[in-house]
């Protein structure tokens, strides 16, 4: 991908960071004049990025505005494989599509795809998934993780603890996870992740796991048929959010928790699941095209499956597309 000089420009204060970078150094480098240099710095400095200059030192860059692009999401990134290669669109169908794109033409394990819209967003079995909006944020990763295909449901339930963890870190709120793959706040839909594989039998070749949070959305910009049971984060506690900061965090956070999942199995984040489950040990509807049964929701096995009784009868059900409420 060619960058501009721009870019490129940030790029290396934001690699020099602690140190200063000479304006001369600069220029050679993106081969054009100091004074072109400086020009760029102070038009960095109108969009939000904070410099030190000291005369015969140089620059070094102090902060970066809470705008995404794939320098400001790169910089200052405690991980050490996820989103370390990374690439930011303004506008893009879905990147869920590009991830896999991308990832059959071997992109590395951690690669990420963000964009500000989608114009295709996509849920579960060809759903629309509302995203045409630079407030929420909608990535996806692909990952490469050395488990067997049947584990691979599970990265799901892992990506929901971790969301819910964050959620928890930078607001007041209670975040719940619907199994397997939404967060809701107050019983409305704030987040949904969408898991898709590419492998064999006994291997897998890669996973992209596709997430969407509504972030800083106000009412009016869902589409109405939403209205009712959806909401953002900034809607349930009347506070934007930086969005950089957030997606930093999950990245932090989802590294550790995929780690530690492959490490050391499923029992941690089997545990944190059911302590942020929504609706566990309650009644919940069953739908079917046959029916709508009650039953009730009693937990998840160590396969990851919901488990829920019906009478006397204990059941795993392992189809994500299961709809319930
Ligand atoms: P899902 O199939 O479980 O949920 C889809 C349903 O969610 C829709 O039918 C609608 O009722 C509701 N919905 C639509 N838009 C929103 C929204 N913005 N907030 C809350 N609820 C909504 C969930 O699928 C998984 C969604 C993954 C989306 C990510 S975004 C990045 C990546 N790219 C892509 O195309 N998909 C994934």
């Amino acid at each position: 991908m060619v960058s501009s000089t721009r870019e490129r420009l940030i790029q290396y204060l934001a690699e020099s960071t602690p140190t200063y970078v000479s304006g001369q150094w600069l220029s050679e480098k993106l081969d054009i004049s100091r004074t072109a240099v400086w020009k760029q710095i102070k038009q960095l400095e109108a969009d939000g990025y904070v410099f030190q200059a000291i005369p015969n030192k140089g620059y070094r860059l102090l902060n970066m505005p809470d705008k995404i692009s794939s320098n400001t999401l790169t910089w200052g990134l405690k991980t050490s494989w996820l989103a370390q290669q990374l690439e930011h669109f303004t506008s893009l169908d879905s990147t869920q599509d590009l991830a896999k794109e991308k990832a059959r033409e071997n992109k590395p394990h951690g690669y990420t795809v963000v964009a500000d819209h989608q114009l295709k967003g996509r849920g579960r079995m060809g759903r629309v998934f509302e995203s045409n909006n630079p407030n929420g944020l909608w990535f996806s990763m692909v990952l490469r993780p050395n488990l067997i295909p049947m584990d691979a449901p599970k990265l799901t339930l892992v990506a929901a603890v971790s969301l819910v963890r964050v959620i928890k870190e930078m607001t007041h709120l209670e975040a719940e996870i619907k199994w397997p793959n939404d967060v809701f706040i107050q019983g409305k839909k704030t987040a949904g992740i969408l898991t898709e594989m590419q492998g064999e039998q006994d291997r897998i070749n890669f996973v992209v796991i596709g997430i969407g949070i509504n972030i800083n959305q106000t009412a009016s910009d869902f589409d109405q048929a939403l209205h009712a049971r959806v909401t953002s984060l900034r809607l349930e506690q009347n506070q934007e959010i930086d969005r950089r900061q957030f997606l930093q965090l999950f990245f932090e956070q989802f590294e550790r928790d995929v780690d530690h999942f492959i490490q050391h199995g499923f029992a941690d984040t089997k545990k944190r699941f059911l302590s942020d489950a929504y609706k566990l040990n309650q009644k919940i509807s069953l739908i079917t095209e046959a029916e709508q049964r009650e039953v009730i929701y009693e937990g998840i096995s160590d396969h990851g499956a919901i488990l829920i009784r019906d009478g006397d009868v204990l059941t795993e059900h392992f189809n994500a597309s299961l709809n319930w409420n």
